[in-house]
């Protein structure tokens, strides 16, 4: 596991934050994740590969960057 921190655009409510948690329990279903709306800011202990979920949050409409 290592701890993902991410900037992520595009949540606008509790169901974009749920699918963004979803998109990175694909990658690895042991994935804790953690969505701050507010801030975009997104933290994840995920074995998932970072550039992975970083392409498959933005190819879902959540333009994502390590923060
Ligand atoms: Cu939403």
């Amino acid at each position: 596991m290592t701890k993902l921190t991410l900037d992520v655009s595009g949540m606008t409510c509790g169901g974009c934050a749920r699918s963004v948690e979803k998109i990175i329990q694909k990658q690895d279903a042991a994935s804790k994740v953690t969505v701050d709306l507010a801030s975009g800011r997104v933290e994840a202990e995920t074995s998932a590969d970072p550039a992975s979920v970083t392409a498959a949050l933005t190819a879902a409409g959540f333009p994502a960057k390590a923060a």
